[in-house]
């Protein structure tokens, strides 16, 4: 073991030069080796594909419950109470993600997809009217806040605290840094919002949150574990698909060949969203934490370090995967490790996949061209990738 010792980089991944852009620093990463020193944080690095998959895999060995994020909730006390599936570890997350999981099975997801479809033939029809938009601020910010809180079964005063806070929640797992400090100000006033959001008599009839708490009441888990189970849903559902339907009008306002093929071949548009997620991973980064001393490409991680796995930098790893800089709706895109692997892998994944297919399906249905008219504008943010502007220019068929 550590026969040659492990690269020391000092670039800090959550400065504003790689946040804003961050493929180059990806791959001085994964050419230093398959393990790094990131000595500005004091934390293992790992961004090339085989290390990250199989770290997230072993979930025995890299743990969640110690915080997803630079904190390591042993030695600090978490900003908020751990949420019980992503910063929790088995036996604990075994129980609340199968209560989750019941609730989000594909089949009743498959119930909200014709109101859907409509809802984003609706909005499309609307943003067409005019040849050019904001494909942010009008499309992307707008269709999950149209469909998902109405789903969970959210009340109706103050949903606008949902993005304020989910950015919030993002950046808090990186350093306490600006962009932190800043997302912390702004969002005491949506915590608030969203801890009553939560609460049982606050949930409407007939959506997931009132299913979180059946569940309680078949005493699989108390009402206190399914208030912070909705948490979830609202931390978790929102600036991830709002960046997913944002970064797939990117890669295709980029790549009119692939937006070409999409037109000719509707069917291609699930493959469109993956690889999307490939191409420009959302969920750019998340931490672990070393349960034991362990052993990684002939490298030492000792018990109790942070590890930070870069699961944008895996999904483009040469190693991995042919050309991984183009957006190519030929290839075999499944496999990326953008929704995460293991038992910890996206549990909304099929409501992220079904929103950006109504959408993007109704807006390749609808025009013939879509062209970029200015640079789109970065939203910088500790965990996401994300945008704040997007100006796009359509043509009708
Ligand atoms: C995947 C994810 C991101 C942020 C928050 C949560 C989950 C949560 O469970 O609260």
């Amino acid at each position: 073991m550590d026969t040659n010792p492990i690269p020391t980089l000092s670039m800090d991944p959550f400065s504003d030069a790689v946040l804003s852009d961050p493929y180059a620093f990806h791959g001085e990463l994964r050419d230093a080796g398959p393990v790094v020193w990131l000595e500005h944080l004091n934390v293992y690095g790992m961004a090339r594909f085989d290390e990250v998959r199989s770290s997230l895999l072993d979930h025995e060995t890299f743990v969640s419950s110690r915080g997803v994020g630079v904190a390591d909730f042993a030695k600090e006390e978490p900003w908020r109470p751990p949420s019980l599936l992503l910063e929790a570890d088995p036996p604990l997350h075994d129980r609340t993600r199968g209560i989750m999981s019941a609730i989000l099975a594909p089949a009743r997801l498959r119930l909200q997809e014709s109101l859907w479809r409509e809802r984003a033939e609706e909005l499309i029809d609307n943003l067409t009217e005019k040849d050019s938009f904001d494909a942010v601020t009008e499309l992307s910010e707008v269709y999950p806040m149209r469909i998902f809180p109405d789903a969970v079964g959210l009340m109706d005063e103050g949903r606008e605290h949902l993005l304020t806070y989910a950015s919030a929640v993002f950046n808090a797992f990186g350093p306490r840094n600006k962009i932190f400090e800043e997302g912390n100000a702004s969002s005491k006033e949506a915590s608030a919002w969203v801890a009553e959001a939560c609460k049982r008599e606050n949930l409407k009839p007939g959506g997931w949150g009132q299913d979180v708490f059946a569940a309680a009441d078949r005493g699989e888990c108390t009402s206190d574990e399914a208030e912070r189970l909705v948490r979830s849903m609202l931390s978790a559902g929102v600036d991830t698909t709002v960046n997913g339907i944002g970064h797939l009008v990117l890669a295709l306002t980029e790549h009119p060949d692939e937006w070409e093929k999409l037109r000719a071949e509707p069917r291609l548009i699930r493959r469109a969203v993956d690889e999307s997620i490939r191409w420009d991973s959302t969920v750019q980064t998340f931490f672990r934490t070393a349960s034991h001393d362990t052993e990684v490409a002939g490298h030492l991680i000792p018990k109790d370090s942070k590890v930070l796995l870069f699961l944008a930098a895996a999904n483009r790893d040469p190693r991995k995967w042919e050309n991984p800089e183009r957006f190519d709706l030929s290839r075999t895109t499944s496999g990326h490790v953008g929704f995460g692997a293991g038992i910890h892998q996206c549990l909304g994944q099929v409501i992220a996949r079904l929103e950006a297919q109504m959408i993007i399906g109704a807006l390749a249905k609808r025009c013939t061209r879509i062209t970029r008219v200015a640079e789109p504008v970065r939203r910088l943010n500790n965990t996401l990738h994300a945008l704040a502007s997007l100006p796009v220019r359509v043509e009708l068929a």
